[in-house]
Parts: structure tokens; C-alpha cells; sequence
């Protein structure tokens, strides 16, 4: 799973990246992958179901720390979009194809108004934020128009004359965006369009562009630097009618830093942190955090955390299952407990897991057993979130 943090210059999406990836004093005691420089990963929680179990767990794709549950998600922080990047602008090109393999976006603006659209710094309040909302999903859809678009009349033409799945031409067409046969049928659907392609017009193929940038790279709205940001602002960017959560990453990542210093105790998502030990810390240092605590109290937090976790349970709607290979002890041949956490789409089933566990086991799958009924399920079964399993396959 990659989540790409997109937006224009200087609205904070390094410092949105940097906080999300930076490992707690608890995390950063596991092994863990930073990939580079702009790609790291960060993590969504789930209560872990050891506590049912009264064992602890041996996790192997993801972490337990206290009873929850952290699985990795992987980022990016992209460089900074202008208007018109489809058409090569700015660093268009280059930052498009980072886009390429991101299955979803966190789109970070800057709420306080004090950027315009190139990114420049201008008098706080002087932009107006939710000008800035509708553009990056444009640039999407006209990129993927202008990749379909030189060779469209071609693959409908073999769809229909060789007979060919136009929906398979198409994902082939796509190659490398992450995108699948049933998201081109569902914007096909959705666009209106799922007559004869040979007689799309360009807006027809727009639209349905449109469409597909929606259902396979959704995108969340960060409405940023929340902690300065005029009220009038949130008005204005919540009447956009996109998913918003007002965050502060500056104080995310101030907080994630107190906290790996010892300073604070602090979880990130939370509305609040403890103070190790005020004697300790100079005056500025105490009213910068007195500063913060009033701030996070107000919000309910700074976003960062929540906002992360809010795409991939509520926007890609993921639920988190664990396949076991002994469904009485919960572990894998080597012993280990719950080792391995899934992210799946919600309504998946037992052979869908299967397939993402392995394709063999997919393709030989007999049937299912649920860790905590014991009872036996077929391959339609519909998983729930935080399920154990066991797949029983042909050898
Ligand atoms: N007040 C405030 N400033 C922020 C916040 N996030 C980032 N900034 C500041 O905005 C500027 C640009 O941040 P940066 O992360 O480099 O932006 P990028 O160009 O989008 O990667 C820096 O001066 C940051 O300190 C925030 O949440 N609140
Ligand atoms: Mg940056």
C-alpha cells in the first residue's frame, strides 16, 4: 500500500512526511525501512487480538506495541505540483511518475492562506485555500487522458474487431499506475460510458478519465498549518465538498521529536501529552509546549495521525485480517503468533485472502476455518475486521 503526499510548494508535505515517518522511541527499537530520501513508512493501528489470546504475539510484517497494532504503510512525499504539470510545468513529468504506483493521495494544502498557487510565500490569508483543492485531481485525470489518449482510437478498434476485453487493453494501456480491470469497468460505468468505445468522443474519454482518477488514486484533503489558519478558511475549504481534516504537521512533528527526546510522552493521534519533567526544560522550551497542549485540546489532535488512518479504513475502506496456519494457537508453521497482518478490502473474501497470502494457496484453496468459532467457511465467506484464519488447501 503507498500513499502519496502531494500538494504545491511549501504547504508542509515534508514536514507532513517527516512526522508521519519518524518512528516513535517504541517503534524505532523495532527494525524498520526507510526506502530514501522521500519514501518512508508510516503506520495505521488496529487493536491487536493477542489480548484474546492471553499469550503475547511474534509479529513478522508489522508491529505490537501495548496490545495495538501497527502496520506499515509506505510513503511518499512528492515534489511540489504547479497548475498545468500534465502539460510539463514546474517539475510536471517527474513528479507524475512518482504518482504512478500510489494507490491513494493525501493532498496537503495550505489552509492558512499564506501561499499562492505557485507556492510562494504571500501575506497570511491572502490565498484562498480551496482554490488550490480541485486542480490536483485534474492534473490526474488529464494524465491519464494524455496516456490513453495517443492510442485510444487503437485499442478500441482491436477491442472490436479482434474481439479483445476492452478493459484489458486498457489495464495494459496502464501499465505500472496500479490500476485494475474492475476500476476501468466501474468508471466505465460511472462515466456513462460503457457503450461501443469506438465511438467515445475526447470529452467521453474525459470523463471517463475522471472517473478512474477517482475510483483507483481517491484523495484525502489536508488542510494544513490548522495550528495559524484564519477559521474562514476551513469554511471555505469544507464547502469544496472533499474530504477535509484540518492538521498541523509542524506540531505533529515537534511533538514526535519531544516525545523521541524524552521530553513528553505523547502517542501520535492523541489530544494530549505528558510532560516528563517540566524542571528540566527552559522557559521557551515549556511555553512552546503549553502552546501546543491548549492548541491540541481545541482540535482533538494534530491530524496527521488521524488522517492517515482515516484514507486507508474510511476512504480505501481496509480492514485488517490475520491469516494463521494453526487456527487453535493462532500462529505459523515457525511458531510465531499472529505473525502476519493484512490490510484487505472490506467485502473480501477467504479466497481473496488466500490469493493475497499466496497464489497457490489461492488456486488450491478447499476451504476456511475462523480463529475464534472454530467453525468451517466456504470461499465466499465475507471477512470482518481484525479476523483470524486458517486456509486449508490441497497440498
Ligand atoms: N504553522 C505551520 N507551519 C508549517 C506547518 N507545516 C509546515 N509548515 C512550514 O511551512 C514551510 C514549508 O514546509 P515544507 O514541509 O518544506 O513544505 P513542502 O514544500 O510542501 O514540502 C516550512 O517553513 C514549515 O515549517 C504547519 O502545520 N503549521
Ligand atoms: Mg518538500
Amino acid at each position: 500500500m503507498l500513499v502519496g503526499i502531494v500538494g504545491k510548494p511549501n504547504v508542509g508535505k515534508s514536514t507532513f512526511f517527516s512526522a508521519l515517518t519518524m518512528a516513535s522511541a517504541d517503534i524505532a527499537s523495532y527494525p524498520f525501512t526507510t526506502i530514501d530520501a522521500n519514501r518512508g513508512v508510516g503506520y495505521v493501528r488496529g487493536p491487536c487480538p493477542h489480548a484474546s489470546l492471553g499469550t503475547e504475539c511474534t509479529p513478522n510484517n508489522s508491529l505490537c506495541i501495548g496490545g495495538t497494532r501497527f502496520v506499515p504503510i509506505e510513503l511518499l512525499d512528492v515534489a511540489g505540483l504547479v497548475p498545468d504539470a500534465h502539460s510539463g510545468k514546474g517539475l510536471g513529468n517527474k513528479f507524475l511518475d512518482d504518482l504512478r504506483q500510489a494507490h491513494a493521495f493525501i493532498h496537503v494544502v495550505d489552509a492558512s492562506g499564506g501561499t499562492d498557487f505557485e507556492g510562494n510565500p504571500v501575506g497570511l490569508g491572502s490565498h484562498d485555500p480551496s482554490m488550490d483543492v480541485n486542480f490536483l485531481e485534474q492534473e490526474i485525470s488529464h494524465w491519464i487522458f494524455g496516456i490513453l489518449g495517443k492510442d485510444f482510437s487503437k485499442i478500441a478498434r482491436q477491442s472490436k474487431l479482434a474481439g479483445k476485453k476492452f478493459e484489458r487493453l486498457m489495464q495494459e494501456k496502464l501499465t505500472g499506475l496500479a490500476i485494475t480491470e474492475a476500476q476501468i469497468l466501474s468508471a466505465m460505468r460511472e462515466s456513462g460510458n460503457d457503450q461501443d468505445a469506438s465511438l467515445w468522443r475526447d470529452e467521453d474519454l474525459l470523463g471517463f478519465c475522471r472517473a478512474l482518477q477517482k475510483i483507483s488514486k481517491p484523495m484525502i484533503v489536508a488542510a494544513n498549518k490548522a495550528d495559524i489558519a484564519p477559521p474562514e478558511n476551513m469554511d471555505k475549504l469544507e464547502a469544496t465538498g472533499y474530504p477535509i481534516v484540518p492538521t498541523s504537521a509542524e506540531y505533529e512533528l515537534a511533538l514526535r521529536r519531544a516525545a523521541k527526546a524524552g521530553l513528553i510522552s505523547y502517542t501520535p493521534g492523541s489530544d494530549r501529552f505528558e510532560v516528563a519533567d517540566r524542571s528540566k526544560l527552559n522557559a521557551s522550551q515549556l511555553q512552546a509546549l503549553d502552546t501546543m497542549a491548549e492548541w491540541l485540546k481545541g482540535a482533538g489532535g494534530t491530524g496527521v495521525q488521524s488522517i492517515l488512518e482515516k484514507i486507508v479504513f474510511e476512504i480505501l475502506n481496509l480492514i485488517i485480517v490475520y491469516p494463521v496456519e494453526d487456527e487453535t494457537k493462532w500462529v505459523d508453521k515457525k511458531g510465531k503468533v499472529l505473525p502476519d497482518a493484512y490490510l484487505m478490502p472490506r467485502g473480501s473474501s477467504a479466497k481473496d485472502l488466500a490469493f493475497k497470502v499466496h497464489t497457490d494457496l489461492g488456486d488450491n484453496f478447499i476451504r476456511a476455518i475462523d480463529g475464534r468459532t472454530h467453525m468451517t467457511v466456504g470461499q465466499d465467506h465475507v471477512l470482518k475486521e481484525n479476523d483470524v484464519v486458517k486456509i486449508v488447501a490441497r497440498a
